[in-house]
Formats: structure tokens, C-alpha cells, sequence
């Protein structure tokens, strides 16, 4: 037909029959549509791509539940891996759907709710610019302050040499032989990273290959940076020297994929700010303050809560595809706020500090159901999406930063205190609960339905409620503390319930179940660190001898079922007695589980509680005493 219309062209005149006009337009229109479809599977980097792409277009997200997503943890051998405190979700591949938007006709069917809700007020890209001024400013503010901080000033403020008097050496010899082998464990599973994986971002030690995964938008060596605070304090310096080398020489931040930002924060912003204040070595002050800048743009939305995905090239953010309609989660938006101080610290730019601030402001004023603080919050409307509440997956440090940015203050974040000690009174009357046999556990909250079930991530809240006791109200103090005790022995009961004396994902109190696993897709372990964290917070808290004996136990079932020929690797099944891995190296587990054990088995001089605060992550930040700082010439920010 369109050829009839062409001028001076006549169907007949160019031989061919209607059927066959028929065949060739739909080739044509096939190819055409085909053409036009691949630009959207092509890298953003592509030139072609952005021509045609305008930048208007939101990408898209799917929607998703963690309940959908849980459903897909299990048995995804890639993913019985990592893993949010911040969330279940994280223990997914970093999924997102990047559909085209609007301008794409019949496309914008396939959108979610989610991504509806990022495109009624087109906020990723649209407040790109205003990204970039901040990067702008940010740089200059660089320039002029950061030279100002000074890491000689820095170290006047600290209360204690952060190696103790002899790097934390225990005096009695069975803990020291303890604090040897923990060693050698760290020895080993870097030794093997560096052999079959340098660079990459994790071991695979059954493949002896590396993984690089897609929580980190392209960056690489995760394991390294993860490492550096932990080889240091061990005094692996030869190791922690190649290191540094690697980052100085082989980190580069420029890359343009799309990363967890509550992931990249707390590995690689919380391993290299930690390695800057334990060393004073600049590399890892400049490299920590220009991937901060890369992560500014995930503010960019209606509200200033982030989004959870950043690519962090073009500085575009997105909503994970599994995130309830479009919303951002507890856990990560609110898990940033100890990482942030700090860049402000460092650069001299008071944005890090406002943006997180800008949370804090957001998430105290909000309406609360029974006090508590659902799991997802839209970035667009600032209202929370679902009324599920948990102290694990998806909520977890969100609270542990609460306590900590009160502690990290040197006590002055008032606001922080009162926010933590509410929720904990809401967690409390709702959440808390004791067995039938005595166990005290923190079960999830649907709508105010419990799930009577607690997630190892939740674990980490023995640990967490113990630093916290000593400030809460006079009369709560000691109760505080019998509640992290009560805690930590549960998880305790967790490990020492299975065959291989190492806990499962998730542990139940239903249905006759007494912390332990009763679906098959619960009882895998990963090499998580929360139960050992526990117990190494309440061993400084009491110095009771059982959780050193607790932290040996663990000790001994990672080196009978974890450890393989070359690296330690996650398990599938801890009630099994022949153990099926998962080979998977996590970095957590050079960062926190080993760290924790090292840590555990230490003096209490090594990173005294008094001056260093850990992030989510195990790398020690420390306390920022402000007036001290400004005395010694250090710059508020
Ligand atoms: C770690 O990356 C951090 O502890 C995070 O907060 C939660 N998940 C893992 C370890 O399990």
C-alpha cells in the first residue's frame, strides 16, 4: 500500500505480487522494530543508545515483595549469597528492570506500580543537573578543605592508641593460640583470594575462579577493600601492603554500571574511610571521598530518601525491581549515616551530612504504626508502602546506625537517642517474644500479625542492644542488658541445634519448631557474621567466658564444614552432617566474621569501644569529638 503512493513508483512496475508486498512489508516492519528494541538491551554507555534514548526516561522497575523474592533465594546457587542486613533482598541479584518509559508507547503497559510512581514526577533524571552542581561543589569544597583535615589532629582525639598498648595480645595462652588460628583462617582465605580471584570481587573456591557480581556497579575488589582494616589489625602487613597497593594503583571509580548503594556504602566507603583512620595513608582519604561523590545523585528524588540501585557513571537512580511499588528500603536508606559524617569529615563538603540528616528528619517526623518503622517508604511521597516491620532482613541497620550515630557523636546526638530508645520500647511491646521453652526472640510484624520467625541477619541485635544499654533510661539499663544476653543465647541455640554446629538462615518458633530452620530454603549459611558479633560485644559488655567458648564452637564448625582446598565457602544445609557448598567466599566474611572472631579473642585495647564505632560492616569508624577536633585545628563540618 505504501509503495502505491509513492510517486512515479507503481506496485505492478516493480514486479511483485500483493502476497509478496504483504511478506516484505512485514520483514521490513520486523526489522525496523527489532532495530529499535535492541537499543534498550545495549549498555548506557552506548552512544547510539543515548541518541536515541532520551534523557527524560525513567527506567523502570518491577514490581516485587520480598516474599516473591525470597521465594527466589533458594536454590539460585548464585544466590545463596551476600545479603543485606539491609536485606533479604540484597541476597538476590541485583535485579532491575530497566524498561523504557512513556515516550515508548505500548512499553509503558509492561511498567510497575513502582516505576509509575518514580514517573509521575520524573525524579531520577530529571534532577540530574542539580546532581552534577553537587558533584561540582563538592570538589571545590575539596580543594579548598580537605587538605585542611589533618590525620595528626584527628589522632589527638582519640582516647586510646587504637592498637591498644600490644595490638590487643591476650595474656592467657589458650586465647592467644584461639587469636592464632583466626589468624591463620584470614591468612588462608586471602591467600587464596589473591591467588584465584585478585581483583574480582569474591572467591569461588570450589571453581577457584573470581566473582564479580552486580552489587557494586562495576567496581572490583570488594574482598580487598573489605580486607584492609581487618589484615591491618591482625598484622598481616605484608598482605595488607598489596592492598593498598591494589587500591592506589587498580581501584577505579569510574565506571558507569548500577550498584547497591547501601552495598557499595558500607564495603567500600566504610573499608576505605576505616583504613584511612587506622593508617593516615591519603590514598584511601581521596578515594573514599570521590566514590562518595559518585553516590550523591541517589538523593535526587521528591523526598531526598534514596533510591536503592545508582549507576554510578551517569548518576541515575532506580528503585529495586523487588521493592514493594517503587519504594526504597529501611535498611539501606537508613544505613548510611555513620559513612556519611565522615565524608563530611574528610572533604569538607557539609552535603553528605545534610542529605543524611535530611533522613533522619523525614523518618522522625513520619507517623508510625504502634511506633514501629515499616520496611518500605516511597522516595516519591514519603509514605510507607507496606506495614511489614523486622529487625532483620530489610529493617536491621537502620536501627543499628540509630544507636551508633548517638555513640559515634560522643554522646551528643540526642535526637538519634531518643529515636533508638522509642523504637526499641515499640520493638519491645510488639515484637519481643519468649517460647514455649524459654528462648526470647524477635519475631517480623505484618500488619500486626507476627511471623514468628528470626532471621540470622536479626542476630546482630544481641550485640546491638548491649552497646546500647548503658544509656538507655536508669531503670532499663540492666533490663537492656538481660535482653541482648537473651538474644545472643538464642542465636547460640540456633547453632548449636544443627548438625553442623552452624545456624541456618532463618530459625522458626512455630509449629513445635524451637530455633530452627523448618523450611528447606532456610537452612543455608553463608558465613554470615551476626551471631559471632553478638558475641563478641557481649563478651566486652560482661566478659563472660561462654561467649569466647561460643565464638571457639564456631571457630571449630567453620574449619570442619566451611573450609575447602582453597578458601572457606558457604553451606546449603546446616542440618546436614555432609555438608554441600555453595562456593562462595563472601567479603563479609573477611570483613566482620573473621574480624569479630579476631576481635573476640583480643585484648579489649584492640579499637577500644570508647573511641570506635562499626559500621554495618565491621570497619571501625571513630568517635568524632568535635570540639576536640576544632581545638586541634580540624575543621567542623
Ligand atoms: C553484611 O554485608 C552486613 O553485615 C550487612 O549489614 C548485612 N549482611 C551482611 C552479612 O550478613
Amino acid at each position: 500500500m505504501v509503495f502505491r503512493k509513492l510517486p512515479g513508483v507503481s506496485a505492478s512496475g516493480m514486479g511483485l505480487r500483493l502476497s509478496q508486498k504483504f511478506v516484505f512489508l512485514l520483514f521490513l516492519s520486523g526489522l525496523v522494530t527489532l532495530c529499535f528494541g535492541a537499543l534498550f538491551f545495549l549498555p548506557d554507555s552506548v552512544r547510539l543508545k543515548r541518541i536515541f534514548l532520551s534523557k527524560n526516561e525513567n527506567p523502570a522497575v518491577t514490581v516485587g515483595s520480598d516474599n516473591e523474592l525470597s521465594k527466589k533465594v533458594p536454590g539460585d546457587p548464585e544466590h545463596l549469597r551476600a545479603g543485606l542486613k539491609g536485606g533479604e533482598g540484597a541476597n538476590v541479584k541485583l535485579k532491575v528492570s530497566r524498561k523504557p518509559s512513556v515516550t515508548h508507547g505500548a512499553r509503558t503497559v509492561e511498567r510497575s506500580v513502582g516505576s509509575r510512581a518514580q514517573d509521575e514526577r520524573s525524579p531520577a533524571r530529571a534532577q540530574e543537573p542539580a546532581a552534577r552542581d553537587e558533584r561540582v561543589t563538592s570538589a571545590a569544597h575539596n580543594g579548598e578543605r580537605a587538605s585542611a583535615y589533618s590525620y595528626e589532629a584527628f589522632k589527638k582525639c582519640l582516647l586510646k592508641p587504637a592498637l591498644g598498648k600490644n595490638k590487643g595480645t591476650p595474656s592467657d595462652s589458650e586465647t592467644l593460640q584461639r587469636r592464632e588460628k583466626v589468624k591463620e583462617m584470614m591468612k588462608f582465605a586471602w591467600d587464596n583470594y589473591k591467588r584465584y580471584a585478585w581483583g574480582q570481587n569474591e572467591l569461588r573456591p570450589l571453581t577457584r575462579n573470581g566473582h564479580i557480581g552486580n552489587m557494586f556497579g562495576g567496581l572490583r575488589g570488594a574482598s580487598i577493600v573489605d580486607s584492609l582494616d581487618t589484615l591491618y589489625i591482625m598484622g598481616l602487613m605484608e598482605e595488607y601492603e598489596e592492598a593498598k597497593e591494589w587500591v592506589q594503583n587498580n581501584l577505579n571509580l569510574i565506571s558507569n554500571g548500577e550498584a547497591s548503594l547501601f552495598e557499595v556504602n558500607i564495603r567500600y566507603v566504610g573499608g576505605l574511610l576505616s583504613a584511612y583512620y587506622l593508617t593516615g595513608a591519603e590514598i584511601f582519604k581521596q578515594k573514599v571521598v570521590e566514590l562518595g561523590e559518585k553516590l550523591l545523585p541517589a538523593f535526587n528524588t521528591p523526598t531526598g530518601i534514596p533510591r536503592g540501585v545508582i549507576n554510578l557513571g551517569s548518576g541515575t537512580s532506580w528503585s529495586w525491581g523487588w521493592a514493594s511499588a517503587g519504594s526504597s528500603i529501611l535498611a539501606e536508606f537508613g544505613t548510611l549515616h555513620l559513612e556519611f559524617l565522615h565524608l563530611s569529615q574528610l572533604s569538607g563538603n557539609p552535603l553528605f551530612t545534610e542529605k543524611v540528616m535530611n533522613i533522619r528528619k523525614l523518618l522522625n517526623k513520619i507517623e508510625k504504626p504502634h511506633g514501629l518503622y515499616p520496611n518500605f517508604l516511597s522516595p516519591v511521597s514519603g509514605n510507607w508502602v507496606q506495614h511489614h516491620v523486622s529487625i532483620g532482613g530489610l529493617g536491621d541497620s537502620f536501627y543499628e546506625y540509630l544507636i551508633k550515630s548517638y555513640l559515634m557523636s560522643d554522646k551528643t546526638d540526642q535526637e538519634a537517642k531518643k529515636m533508638y530508645y522509642s523504637a526499641m520500647e515499640a520493638i519491645e511491646t510488639n515484637l519481643v517474644q519468649k517460647s514455649p521453652g524459654g528462648l526470647t526472640y524477635v519475631a517480623e510484624w505484618r500488619g500486626g500479625i507476627l511471623d514468628h520467625k528470626m532471621g540470622h541477619l536479626a542476630c546482630f541485635s544481641g550485640g546491638m542492644i548491649g552497646i546500647g544499654a548503658d544509656d538507655g533510661p536508669t531503670e532499663q539499663r540492666q533490663h537492656y542488658l538481660d535482653l541482648a544476653a537473651e538474644i545472643t543465647h538464642t542465636c547460640h541455640e540456633s547453632y548449636s541445634r544443627s548438625a553442623t554446629k552452624l545456624g541456618p538462615e532463618a530459625f522458626r518458633f512455630d509449629a513445635g519448631a524451637e530455633a530452627t530452620a523448618t523450611r528447606l530454603s532456610d537452612r543455608y549459611y553463608i558465613l554470615r557474621p551476626e551471631v559471632i558479633e553478638s558475641y563478641m560485644y557481649m563478651w566486652r559488655l560482661t566478659h563472660d567466658p561462654k561467649y569466647r567458648e561460643w565464638g571457639w564452637e564456631a571457630v571449630e564448625a567453620l574449619e570442619k564444614h566451611c573450609r575447602v582446598d582453597a578458601g572457606f565457602s558457604g553451606i546449603r544445609d546446616v542440618y546436614a552432617s555432609t555438608v554441600s557448598h555453595d562456593n562462595m567466599q563472601q567479603s563479609f566474611f573477611l570483613s566482620e566474621t573473621l574480624k569479630y572472631l579476631y576481635l573476640l579473642f583480643s585484648d579489649d585495647d584492640l579499637l577500644p569501644l570508647e573511641d570506635w564505632v562499626f559500621n554495618t560492616e565491621a570497619h571501625p569508624l571513630p568517635v568524632i569529638r568535635k570540639t576536640c577536633l576544632q581545638e586541634h585545628g580540624n575543621p567542623l563540618v
